[in-house]
């Protein structure tokens, strides 16, 4: 090799080795500037101490959410709550005698801070308690998250000063022994965390907590936890901010139509993970696991929580109407995990728009209840339109049976409930041979039809206000019921 052919080669290598180190140096000060972002959270410089501002901690009981911060230093949030062993109506009728709660309440509190607070608790068990309690925090970097440090027997106080070091939205819970028994019955609640700069506003904040209770059964009366069941992991109720119905009815937050709501979901367990479902809303943000600064996941239908976890979710309804909170393990619909948001507003046919008049409520606030009246509440206006029918026979004009009797289809036959419902009414007659038996659709808004469950006879389904008749000549009894709605069933007794 020539001198001058060595020299272009030193040459060549050189430049070569030049782009391919500033290509690299490029890289690596770019992958810094993610790290150094991700590490501006791990490395937050607290202000000492001794230096802090004080101030009253801002929290609430659900389904209301404390303001957001604002303020961009680091205070020292100063705490007072007393533990209470109380009574929870945790279904009309039903007493649950060992709900213990935070303030007394099944949901505790929400508490609101930024990181960087200094969060100051004073934890008093009322002095009518009957066990020692106290509280594991999962936002505290500390041996049990503060537990033996705040144990408190009946009367007492403790007091314990805990560093909000990362965002996130974070469960608390007592932690004595037997630890399950005390969060299933009802010691959790949650601290929100907020990032140093915020969480964007939105236009609503709702805090909404889902929990199973144990007990032997649902009948109305006092109950006491029912450790078998806990056990089993097989819950008599599974609900939303602590008893069923908490957020339905009256009780439903309302929100505005195009208004962004976001929803701090709390999953207490003890044992259960939640699909948590909002039933007309896609999520347009959800914050998984309680994660504030990780990039938000997006369009999501449904998300997990697990037991002593939470997610944050937000979406922006662009329909009025009420929508529904499940967990999508929907069987537990059963056990009362429904809740509901109001949305007022207008319709929207850029988005939605029924054609064809149903006067049906697909879903009811009470679908799962066994208790009250139902409130069904047209869907859609009544149409003018003639030209639109039911795809069923149409209502059929008034027309009392000349030579027999009438039995109805009654309003929420068709919404099955635990417990006692009305369906057929009556649900048995007696007929002379040769007489007839009218059916008349009474429900409002939904379809029936009904059948001799051998054969012996069967209607077209019914619209409301639809009737059929049918002549008995043979003696004996036949046995009824409604095709879409089997535990619709009577009873026609011939002689
Ligand atoms: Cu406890």
């Amino acid at each position: 090799m020539s001198d001058k052919t060595y020299r272009w080669l030193i040459l060549g290598t050189s430049i070569f080795l030049a782009i391919g180190l500033g290509i690299f140096l490029g890289k690596s000060s770019s992958s810094q500037k993610n790290e150094s972002k991700e590490q501006k959270q791990a490395q937050l410089v607290l202000t000492p101490k001794a230096t802090l501002p004080s101030e009253d901690a801002r929290w609430t009981f659900a389904p209301d959410v404390p303001v957001p911060i604002g303020r961009r230093d680091q205070r020292r949030e100063i705490v007072h709550w007393t533990i209470r062993e109380a009574q929870n109506e945790i279904a009309p009728g039903v007493i649950y005698d060992d709900a213990w709660g935070f303030e007394g309440h099944v949901p505790g509190p929400l508490l609101r801070v930024r990181v960087g607070d200094l969060v100051e608790v004073h934890l008093r068990n009322a002095l009518n308690s009957m066990r020692t309690h106290n509280i594991d925090f999962h936002f505290v970097m500390g041996p049990g998250g503060g537990a033996s440090a705040l144990s408190v027997a009946p009367g007492e106080e403790a007091v314990l000063e805990a560093r909000a070091t990362a965002p996130g939205f974070y469960m608390f819970h007592c932690a004595t022994p037997d630890i399950p028994m005390h969060i299933a019955n009802g010691m959790y609640g949650f601290v929100l965390v907020e990032p140093e700069e915020g969480l964007p506003q939105v236009g609503k904040e709702l805090y909404v907590v889902q929990s199973e209770i144990y007990t032997n059964d649902d009948k109305p009366g006092h109950k006491n936890f029912d450790m078998v069941r806990a056990d089993k992991a097989d819950p008599q109720y599974v609900v939303f901010n602590g008893s069923v119905g908490a957020l339905l009815k009256d009780q439903a937050p309302v929100a505005t139509q195009n208004e962004s709501v976001r929803i701090y979901v709390g999953n207490a367990g003890p044992n259960l993970i939640s699909s948590f479902h909002v039933i007309g809303q896609i999520f347009d943000k959800v914050y998984r696991e309680g994660d504030l600064l990780s990039p938000a996941a997006r369009s999501l239908q449904t998300t997990l929580i697990p037991a002593g976890g939470s997610a944050v979710v937000e979406f922006t309804p662009p329909v009025a109407g009420t929508f529904l909170l499940v967990d999508h393990a929907i069987f537990r619909l059963h056990h009362g995990a429904v809740g509901s948001l109001k949305v007022h507003g207008q319709e929207n046919a850029e988005i939605f728009e029924p054609k064809t008049p149903r006067n049906m409520v697909p879903m009811s606030e009470d679908a799962h209840l066994g208790h009250g009246p139902h409130e069904i509440t047209p869907v859609t206006k009544p149409s003018g339109d003639s030209g639109v029918h039911f795809a069923m026979s149409a209502p059929a004009p008034e027309a009392q049976p000349v030579n027999g009797v009438t039995i109805k289809m009654l309003p929420g036959s068709g919404l099955w409930k635990k417990g006692p419902m009305q369906t057929f009414g009556p649900k048995m007659v007696t007929i002379k041979a040769g007489q007839s038996v009218t059916f008349k659709n009474a429900d409002v808004g939904m379809a029936h039809s009904v059948f001799g469950e051998k054969g012996e006879f069967a209607s077209p389904m019914l619209a409301p206000g639809g009737t059929f008749t049918k002549q008995f000549d043979q003696k004996g009894v036949i046995h009824f019921q409604c095709a879409p709605h089997p535990w619709m069933k009577g009873a026609i007794i011939v002689k």
